[in-house]
């Protein structure tokens, strides 16, 4: 049983340091697009990691109790007990977050709320534990022969792989600790805070500002509710009145071009509507004010042939697109204002697209083009293995 036990230690070790790596991977938003091409494959391998640690865990349950009454240490039960429990939590949490699609939405966030959090909580205390139990650090601590004499204590070398060990793990901590900071701030602020803070940091300089309608300020819907996770494939672009325009061309009777001065005289209106992300996180009640997409449409005049409405970031590299049915939803907007603000360079000002019948891979960043076309197109994220179906569970 002990040998059995060793080795089941051995692979659940592995397990979990495969789970931490490649569950921070895929949370880091600043390797969104640096790992783009295999993040859906990164996910498949994170779900799947985790299935197999739970029929470890399986698997274990018939020795826990022997295994916990062997212990008399009560900091080895407490280890055990507590690396039962993640797993647990980690699994349930993670559960539902495969499945958040069918899940409400206030399930899947408390989900995403919880697995991020024990992750957070996770990593410390398994690196602490791995590298206590380095044969190096335990020797140190714990002379194999105990002599009286300090001098002759068994000077033990740091060997290369636990040298490796610990370095990797110092570098890990340093890499990741900003976004634990970062993580942190977002569930204790509110909304209206953050929105200020990323103002406060715009990287846009556009002028004149638009001047919110009296439904946008203040906000109709009272300021929006929950945190935006701020994600990009490429660098935050940096827009002015003259790197800026918008365009509308393709299959149109009229292909219609905007500097920023004529762009904010165009005919706003104000919405209230939610935002949601597949990975699990949600905004409620944003006040988007802008120009709803068929207005645009209208007013470029769709030819016959056009089928479908394709979406351009000034990025230069992220694009969607939807059909013209879809297109022409009434709460399709290209948004220029939230709660009153013009949208801030983080969340995809000046300009954004949004959807809110569908998942945000949808909100195109900022948009800047907009092209009728007859085939249809797929997006950035649907071209690395994301859903066509992009609806919102209804
Ligand atoms: N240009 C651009 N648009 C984008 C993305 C992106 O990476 N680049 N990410 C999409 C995804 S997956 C989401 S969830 C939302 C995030 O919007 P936010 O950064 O304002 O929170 O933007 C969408 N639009
Ligand atoms: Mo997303």
């Amino acid at each position: 049983m002990w040998k059995k036990l060793k080795t089941l230690h051995t692979y659940n070790g592995w397990i979990i340091t495969i789970l931490m790596i490649s569950g921070i991977l895929l949370f880091l938003p600043s390797l969104r697009g640096l790992l783009a091409p295999v993040r859906v494959g990164l996910k498949q391998a994170h779900i799947g990691v985790g299935i197999a640690s739970v029929v470890i865990l399986l698997l274990y349950l018939p020795y826990l109790k022997k295994h916990y009454k062997s212990r008399k240490q009560t900091g080895k039960r407490v280890n055990l007990i507590t690396i039962v429990a993640f797993i647990v939590i980690w699994a349930v949490s993670g559960f539902i977050l495969t499945f958040e699609r069918s899940v409400s939405e206030g399930t899947a966030e408390a989900a995403l709320f919880i697995h991020d959090l024990f992750t957070w909580i996770g990593l410390p205390v398994i690196l602490y534990h791995s590298v206590t139990r380095l044969r190096w650090v335990q020797r140190q601590r714990k002379p194999l022969v105990q002599s009286e004499d300090e001098d002759t204590k068994p000077k033990i070398p740091l060997t290369r792989r636990g040298f490796i060990q610990m370095v990797a793990g110092t570098a890990f901590v340093v890499f990741i600790g900003p976004s634990f900071f970062k993580w942190l701030k977002q569930v204790l602020d509110d909304g209206g805070n953050s929105l200020k803070s990323v103002i406060a940091n715009d990287r846009n300089r556009m002028t004149p500002p638009p001047t919110p309608l009296p439904a946008s300020n203040p906000p109709k819907g009272g300021g929006y509710e929950g945190n935006f996770r701020v994600y990009t494939v490429t660098e935050i672009p940096k827009f002015t009145n003259e790197n800026w325009s918008f365009t509308i061309d393709g299959l149109v009777d009229k292909p219609l071009t905007f500097k920023w001065e004529e762009f904010v005289k165009l005919k706003r209106t104000v919405q209230v509507s939610d935002f949601h992300c597949v990975t699990g996180w949600s905004v409620r009640k944003v006040t988007y004010e802008g120009i709803p997409l068929k207005a645009f449409l209208e007013k470029a005049g769709i030819q016959k042939e056009a089928k479908y409405v394709k979406f351009y970031s000034g990025d230069g590299v992220y694009t969607d697109a939807l059909t013209l049915d879809q297109a022409r939803m009434d709460d399709v907007m290209v948004a220029m204002l939230m709660d009153g603000e013009l949208i801030p360079s983080d969340y995809g000002g000046p300009v954004r697209l949004i959807v809110p019948k569908m998942y945000a891979y949808k909100a195109v960043k900022w948009l800047v083009r907009i092209e009728l076309i007859d085939s249809p197109h797929l997006g950035y994220w649907q071209m690395r293995g994301y859903d066509t179906d992009a609806w919102v569970r209804k």
